[in-house]
């Protein structure tokens, strides 16, 4: 039987988007993140630590500290403004949205969705103590975005799986290996809110070292998911209240010594802290 609501393609990003994408991520600095805030202790019973791996955002950052978008309990100060996708990801979102709109049933995509949020997540090895340790892979988690979500994976190939709530070792429900160019789409109740994913494990037959080099770390793997934030949801970071301002001010300003769009964003803030001074003692 036909399922509406998952694609799998092998080969969907043709030599010449690969190599571009290839090229623009030479030119990033992803972040890795604390998961919680630095400016306050963490939440009872939690342990601060860092996440398990490098992350960029594009379309809007949701810093790990600030919690994830999740709608309807959190989604507001917690999708913050972010770099526009690069001219490549651009055309290669436009053919993917209309694939949803044309393949999926109607009633599993938001009147106003598009994919406006991409998590770049880097797959690899942390260098600890000049060892590697695998950190390539993803516990079992959904996301929360409404609508359709889709991925596009570069590198060594990874087994992706669906599994049931509750059971984690029981066989998956699905398990597909997302290969070097591939792109997976899942939408509707059954795959994005009654299933779990996780990435169990990716390869390292090729001993890949993807770009860009990222201190402590060698990337055997990136992959990019798009979601669907309501715009109305995303937030400039001069307009988060002061304290989500604090928990990722310097996760901005690391951002901001690369990044022209985040350069702006910080400086919007400073000016509007100079027209309004804090009151002295
Ligand atoms: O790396 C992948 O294929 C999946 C990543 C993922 O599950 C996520 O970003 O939520």
């Amino acid at each position: 039987m036909i399922d509406r609501c998952y694609v799998y393609e092998p080969g969907f990003i043709d030599a010449t988007s690969r190599a571009e994408i290839l090229a623009w991520l030479e030119t990033l600095h992803p972040l890795w993140e604390q998961r919680y805030s630095t400016k306050r202790p963490p939440p009872a019973g939690k342990q601060q630590r860092s996440l398990l791996r490098p992350v960029y955002w594009l379309g809007n950052w949701q810093f790990a500290c600030l919690g994830y978008y999740e709608p309807p309990r959190r989604t507001k100060h917690v999708a913050v403004s972010a770099e526009p996708f690069p001219k490549v990801l651009a055309k290669l979102v436009t053919s993917i949205e209309k694939r949803v709109r044309s393949g999926f049933p109607p009633n599993v995509v938001p009147r106003r969705w598009h994919l406006n949020t991409c998590l770049v997540n880097f797959y690899g090895d942390r260098i600890q103590d000049g060892k590697e340790v695998d950190a390539a892979r993803v516990g079992e988690h959904r996301d929360f975005e409404p609508g359709p979500v889709a991925s596009l994976s570069i590198g060594e190939r990874a087994r992706f799986q669906f599994v049931r709530r509750g059971d984690f070792n029981a066989p998956p429900v699905r398990t597909q290996w997302l290969e070097d160019g591939s792109l997976q789409i899942f939408g509707g109740p059954r795959w994005k809110d009654d299933l779990l994913h996780r990435v169990q494990r990716v390869d390292d037959k090729q001993r890949l070292d993807l770009p860009p080099h990222i201190p402590g770390f060698r990337t055997r793997r990136v992959n990019f998911t798009f979601r669907y934030v309501p715009d109305e949801h995303v937030t400039p970071f001069a307009q988060l209240p002061a304290a989500a301002r604090e928990d990722v001010r310097d996760y901005v300003a690391a951002l901001a010594s690369h990044s022209t769009f985040f350069a702006k964003e910080l400086g919007r803030d400073r000016t509007a802290a100079a027209r309004s001074p804090q009151p002295v003692d």
